[in-house]
């Protein structure tokens, strides 16, 4: 079967949505880093109908920080890939055309710094996960033993990290006198902008305090909210793809038809009318940011190691089953009182979404993809939670079951007994713990304060309730414990 290519689209059924623009009349408006399923899926749906409204600023050029695979994927497609919106039995496909290359940074470093202080440049944007900032989770701050990161505080030269890249970009538009651009972090990270911005300053000044004033000063690093669940591909979407629609298309990516991207209106220069392609701008995303990391993402959180721990491969596998779905309420039931919900946002409806979003059946969202990186998650989507009730004196029970079963996962061991590789940055660290008798693996997990902020790790009776909820787990298993608590 043919590959899709700029030479083959025309062979496309007419269902795919496609480019209405020229393609080679395209400008470079936005360099994004870490070009990822989520980025394909997401903001790049957005630049395309920011292309399709004849304003012509807003390609892409993409460029992973690690590995040549997406360049190397997307290269004999000319960078054309599809997206595939699935909820049920229905799917529709959209043909992207506003990619306009991939680099990889390790390659040429020097290239993609260029690209970001190229004059068409106005937005460099970011998906290279919670990890890809190297910041401690619990405190923001930069983690400078980092071997990339100590890498780029020693030198400029050929940049490595997020970070590094964006300084180096930003130092050589300085000197050329041109403004800098305007710097989007579209992870899930708790005020993903200030984060950003304190990395990028504390870096700046490690090397030159003139231009950490400079961007302190005239540079922009609005927050985001960002939401669309998009699960990693696998070969069999890719083949189902190509038989629906007569290609082959080696960078597709799945996801769902719900899209959300809040963004603090805060830009430097040029920008796309966001609001005319179905994002918000607001003044203040931290009300959205909180709902979503608490509720979708502290939800998702405690599926994946509840769920992977019973062998519940999908998340709509683990919704589907009473006990699941009522553990998710109960969940929510204690994350929602945390919240400020912001204007517009009705939380009872909001949950009603969640929970059929979560049982999509057509997108297979694996619970061991989610359960990636959960060092980096949890800070955010369950302890920030936890916090707030404890210091009400408000129960936690069942956002505590999700952080034990985390625990229970760094032991590397399913309910079945079916090894497995914790996939984290501080795996060697959580494994040092996490096979000891229960009470001393939940001080000893507690005990890593990049994760677990003082406050909690202190808090007596929280800890009784892990090392409770983590006991049962080992001697009854995930899915007991669920059916015997919200069954
Ligand atoms: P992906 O695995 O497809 O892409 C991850 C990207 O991050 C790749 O380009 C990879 O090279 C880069 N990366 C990973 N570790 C890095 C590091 N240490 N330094 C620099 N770059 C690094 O994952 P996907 O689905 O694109 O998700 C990426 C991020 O997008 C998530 O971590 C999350 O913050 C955000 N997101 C994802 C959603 C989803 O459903 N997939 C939805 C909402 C947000
Ligand atoms: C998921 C998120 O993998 C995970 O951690 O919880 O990627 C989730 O799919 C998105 O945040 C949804 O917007």
């Amino acid at each position: 079967m043919s590959r899709l290519s700029d030479a083959t689209a025309s062979a496309l059924p007419a269902s795919v949505a496609r480019p209405g623009y020229d393609r080679h009349a395209v400008r470079t408006g936005v360099v994004h880093l870490g070009l990822g399923a989520f980025h394909k899926a997401h903001q790049a749906v957005t630049y395309e109908a920011a292309l399709n409204s004849g304003d012509l600023r807003w390609g892409i050029l993409g460029a992973s920080l690690r590995s040549a695979g997406v360049r190397d994927q997307l290269a004999p497609q000319d960078n054309l890939y599809t997206v595939t919106a699935r909820e049920g039995a229905d799917e529709r496909t959209q043909l992207i055309g506003a990619l306009q290359g991939v680099l990889v940074a390790p390659e040429d470093p020097a290239a993609l710094v260029a690209a970001m202080a190229a004059a068409d440049t106005h937005l460099v944007t970011l998906t290279v996960t919670e990890k890809g900032y190297k910041l401690d989770p619990a405190t923001g701050a930069l983690l400078r033993e980092d071997a990339d990161l100590a890498a780029d505080l020693a030198s400029l030269d050929r940049p490595r990290t997020a970070p590094g890249l964006i300084v180096a970009a930003l130092a050589r538009r300085r000197a050329a006198g041109l403004d800098p651009f305007t710097t989007v972090s579209c992870d899930n990270l708790p005020h993903n902008g200030r984060r950003l911005r304190a990395a990028v300053l504390a870096l700046a000044a490690h090397h030159d305090e003139h231009l950490r004033d400079w961007i302190d000063a005239r540079g922009a690093f609005p927050e985001t909210m960002v939401d669309r669940i998009v699960p990693a591909t696998e070969a069999t979407d890719t083949a189902a793809l190509a038989a629906r629609i007569g290609l082959t298309d080696h960078a597709m990516v799945k996801t769902e038809p719900f899209s959300q991207w809040v963004i603090e209106d805060r830009f430097v220069g040029e920008r796309p009318d966001f609001g005319a392609f179905g994002a918000q701008l607001t003044g203040s995303v931290a009300p959205w940011e909180d709902a979503k990391l608490r509720l979708l993402n502290g939800a998702h959180s405690g599926i994946a190691y509840l769920g992977g721990l019973a062998g519940i491969e999908f998340v709509h596998q683990f919704v589907a089953i009473p006990s699941g779905r009522a553990f998710v309420e109960a969940l929510w039931d204690e994350s929602a009182e945390t919240l400020s919900p912001p204007a517009g946002l009705d939380v009872p409806a909001y949950r009603t979404a969640l929970m059929g979003r979560f049982a999509n059946s057509a997108l297979n969202h694996r619970t061991r993809q989610i359960a990636m990186d959960g060092s980096q998650k949890l800070p955010q989507r369950l302890l920030a939670p936890i916090l707030a009730r404890l210091e009400r004196d408000q129960p936690v029970e069942t956002l505590a079951l999700a952080v034990a079963a985390w625990m229970r996962w760094q032991e590397a061991r399913d309910d079945a007994g079916n090894g497995f590789k914790v996939d984290d940055p501080l795996a060697a660290l959580t494994a040092r713990h996490a096979s000891l008798p229960a009470d001393d693996a939940v001080g000893g997990l507690l005990s890593i304060d990049a994760i677990f902020p003082p406050r909690l790790a202190e808090h007596a009776a929280f800890r009784r309730l892990l090392t409770a909820s983590l006991s049962a787990l080992r001697a009854e298993g995930a899915q007991a414990v669920i059916d015997r608590h919200y069954g």
